[in-house]
């Protein structure tokens, strides 16, 4: 039998290159779609010579047909699609809210309208904890209702719902996963947008002082890259039937001042850690409930945050030389 053919959108991207690299492994056919605008193609060098891969150059809210209509032509119809192309920053969805609502909204709807129409098999897709705004307990499961405090989130929640759409009068199969704090090799730590350990390790390593926005008793749930692209692989390859929804974390909370001080340790870094403002309007705690996830998927996630946090500054380290 054929190879599962896999489309991955944003697959040149921190979170896409790495999923990419796992779907290889197992020996999927995969095609990535991204615009390039964030991603990279240095992201996907250490596959890029496989013959299962296809590196398709396109903007996924242009729609998939005729980007997709060669490469359909020479392997056959896509069976499944991840779909992680997206506007990624809460603070430009809000500067660009227009903007935001094409590159999550209706690039989401393109990617379930060429699953509907194709009769693909699954749709995978990235949503996010901004869904929830700010809630009032955690850990938070998917039951909390959802009011988001952003364009970003709000346009999250709406393809969210444009899935669920689709797999309940269309019957296109849907794995939703709301991503808690990702980090690990490969996110930019010079976009101005990008996660807290991006930043705190690449200054760690040049010994440059980090800055905590508040006094640091502020928490997050870390997860490791490795364990989004495990499980990210493992739904979209499953024949579940319908819509599913899962929070994607750890459940562990971490605190800002904790994690920095990890950071300078593992780095053998002179940097010192002092505080500034708190960031305006954000949330205090921020923590998965994962039972979910466990109970769909049998997830666990597998690389706690002192081995994640050692990968990382590895390839830190390496990228810095
Ligand atoms: C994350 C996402 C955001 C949205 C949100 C949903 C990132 C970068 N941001 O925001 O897009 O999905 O979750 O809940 O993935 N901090 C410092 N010093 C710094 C940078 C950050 O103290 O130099 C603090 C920051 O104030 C916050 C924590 O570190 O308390 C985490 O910051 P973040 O930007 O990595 O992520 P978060 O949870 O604010």
């Amino acid at each position: 039998m054929a190879e599962p053919s896999v489309v991955v959108t944003g697959g040149a991207g921190f979170i896409g290159s790495h999923t990419v690299e796992q779907l290889l492994k197992q020996g999927c056919r995969v095609a990535v779609v991204d615009d390039f605008s964030t991603g990279k193609r240095a992201n996907l060098v250490a596959v890029r010579d496989n013959e299962r891969l296809t590196i398709i150059e396109a903007d996924v809210s242009d729609g998939l047909w005729s980007c997709l209509s060669g490469y359909v032509q020479k392997h056959g119809p896509v069976q499944r699609i991840i779909h992680l192309a997206a506007q990624t920053s809460v603070v430009r969805s809000v500067e660009s809210p227009l903007h935001d609502l094409r590159a999550n909204y209706t690039a989401t709807m393109n990617a379930a309208d060429y699953a509907r129409r194709t009769g693909a098999k699954r749709v995978v897709f990235a949503s996010s904890a901004a869904i929830y705004g700010d809630v009032e307990t955690v850990p938070v499961r998917e039951s909390q209702v959802a009011l988001p405090l952003s364009p970003y989130g709000l346009h999250k929640l709406a393809s969210e719902q444009a899935l669920h759409y689709h797999a309940a009068v269309h019957g296109v199969p849907a794995s939703v996963f709301r991503f808690f704090n990702v980090y690990g090799p490969r996110q930019d730590p010079n976009s101005p947008y990008t996660g807290v350990i991006s930043i705190f390790i690449n200054r760690a390593l040049q010994n440059l002082p980090l800055t905590i926005f508040g006094d640091g008793t502020q928490t997050r749930d870390f997860v490791f890259v490795g364990d989004i692209a495990r499980t990210l692989a493992e739904a979209c390859l499953s024949d579940r039937a319908g819509f599913s929804l899962a929070n994607l974390g750890t459940g562990n909370a971490t605190s800002v001042t904790e994690l920095a001080k990890e950071i300078v340790r593992l780095c053998g870094s002179t940097s010192t850690i002092s505080h500034g403002p708190a960031r305006a309007g954000e949330i205090k705690h921020s923590l998965a409930a994962i039972t979910q996830a466990r109970e769909l998927l049998d997830y666990a996630p597998e690389v706690a945050l002192a081995d994640g946090l050692g990968q990382t500054v590895a390839w830190y380290r390496s990228a810095l030389e």
